[in-house]
């Protein structure tokens, strides 16, 4: 078995919680884990994590993601709480910190870029457009508003790294020819600070 050779060893990023229920079983941290979270503000106060539409993504919800590189691989997994129950939302990583508007993200982060895509038409080529490609955390939650979504895509962070994750007002993310990727207006915005 190869050793996971990681920057640090041990569980650095874990357990601010300070409650003695260990409500995630499976969330044993491995070194090269990074988590970021936030809690959904307006942008003028908005810390890390920003809605631009509190009726559909509540002011004081939480998304907490967590980015585990290993060797080819990235796994990305998102926590939401404190969004609308019962509802699919769709979500992706972004290129760009997020901003005082949603379209400050810019475009989904493609390992390979689409060299069609531009500002005014981002890429909607589900050769490029799609869960592979792209990462893509769409996610339904339960009765009291919370949802998880787990992403595995076969590349790492080696030049590029998304910067943002972005929850969207469609219900699931739209795979067709020329309209993969799309998922309506962009109603949050949580930070990913990858170094
Ligand atoms: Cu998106």
């Amino acid at each position: 078995m190869l050793a996971a050779a990681g920057c640090s060893s041990g569980n650095s990023g874990q357990g601010e919680g300070g409650g003695s229920a260990s409500d995630s079983p499976s969330a044993t941290a491995s070194a090269g884990d990074n988590t970021y979270r936030g809690t959904l503000a307006p942008p003028e106060s908005a810390g890390d994590a920003y809605t631009y539409d509190p009726a559909l993504a509540p002011v004081g919800a939480q998304l907490v993601a967590t980015v585990t590189e290993a060797a080819s691989s990235t796994t990305v997994k998102l926590e939401a709480t404190g969004l609308l129950p019962d509802r699919g939302y769709a979500v992706h990583a972004h290129v760009n910190p997020c901003g005082a508007t949603g379209d400050a993200a810019g475009p989904h982060f493609q390992n390979r870029i689409d060299p069609a895509a531009t500002p005014q038409q981002p890429s909607s080529d589900p050769t490029y457009a799609n869960p592979q490609n792209e990462i893509w955390l769409d996610l339904r939650t339960n009765g009291q508003g919370a949802g998880s979504s787990i992403a595995e895509v076969p590349f790492t962070f080696t030049d590029r790294a998304p910067a943002s994750i972005v929850v969207h007002e469609a219900m699931s993310t739209a795979t067709a020819a020329g309209e993969a990727g799309s998922a309506g207006d962009r109603l949050a915005c949580l930070n990913l600070p990858i170094q």
